[in-house]
């Protein structure tokens, strides 16, 4: 009999603009997940998130069936991407989701790895940290969660494309982790394993430290880690197909 995998995905960018992705996905929870021992979600799993209040029916539906998952008994967690990172306690009350820190170390069947979403790494990009630190200020949150949802729609727009408009113009390899970003935080908690989103780059990747697994956007092509008794295994399968 298999082990029951852990799976890991991340930057599925659900949006109402793409009902292909979220239908995949609910395919995705009622099948493999319900087979997992742990589904771990790292970040981006919104296109954009503006509160835990958000009454959009894309927000309440995700929640549901998240909440499914949950109680048919899979330990499920979420780490925070640059689009999601107001997910709140709202959010894990309603889904049963345990919401995970930025840097954060699992062990699974013997094999430890980190855990990250995979902006931090992105060192090269100086105007993407200094957003970031913007946008992580618990005093520019608490004022933001408080403006109505409308402002909030709006400002979340301006900023995306804000964000679509600069990098437009920025080399590719500055949108991608940094080297010894990479390394030193590998070294920083001893661990031979990085799996890590965000870059829409899935790869596996030999490091000096040990290995970098990439998780794959959920685009044309929907993409999950699964780490079991026999390892780590990054495939990737056809939105189009997955939602029959
Ligand atoms: O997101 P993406 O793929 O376009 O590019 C990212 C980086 N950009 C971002 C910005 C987000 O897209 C903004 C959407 C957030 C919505 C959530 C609600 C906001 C809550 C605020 C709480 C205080 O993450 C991009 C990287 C790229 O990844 C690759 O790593 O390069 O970084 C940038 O482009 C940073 C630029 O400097 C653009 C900054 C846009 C925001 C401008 C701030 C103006 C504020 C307007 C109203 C307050
Ligand atoms: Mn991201």
């Amino acid at each position: 009999k298999r082990a029951m995998p852990a799976l890991f995905i991340s930057d599925l960018h659900l949006s109402p603009e793409r009902p292909d992705i979220t239908r995949a996905f609910l395919v995705f929870l009622q099948h493999r997940a319900a087979q997992a021992s742990a589904l771990y979600i790292l970040g981006d799993l919104f296109e954009t998130w503006i509160g835990d209040d958000d009454p959009a029916e894309l927000s309440i539906e995700i929640q549901g069936a998240l909440r499914n998952l949950t109680d048919a008994g899979v330990p499920l967690f979420v780490q925070a991407g640059n689009r999601d990172f107001l997910l709140g306690l709202g959010f894990a009350r309603a889904t049963g989701a345990t919401i995970l820190a930025d840097q954060h170390i699992i062990t699974h069947y013997g094999h430890r790895a980190l855990i990250m979403h995979g902006d931090l790494l992105c060192t090269d990009d100086l105007a993407y940290q200094r957003f970031r630190r913007y946008a992580r200020n618990p005093l520019l949150q608490f004022c933001f969660k408080r403006l109505s949802l409308v402002r909030r729609q709006k400002l979340a727009a301006d900023m995306r494309r804000k964000s679509a408009a600069a990098n437009s113009n920025k080399a590719s390899e500055i949108m991608d982790v940094n080297g010894e970003a990479v390394a030193g935080i590998m070294e920083k908690h001893r661990v031979t394993t990085l799996i890590h989103g965000h870059t829409h780059r899935p790869n596996r990747h030999q490091v000096a430290s040990g290995e970098r697994i990439v998780l794959g956007d959920w685009h044309s092509l929907g993409w999950v880690l699964s780490l079991d008794d026999t390892g780590y295994d990054l495939q990737s399968f056809s939105i189009a197909t997955a939602e029959q």
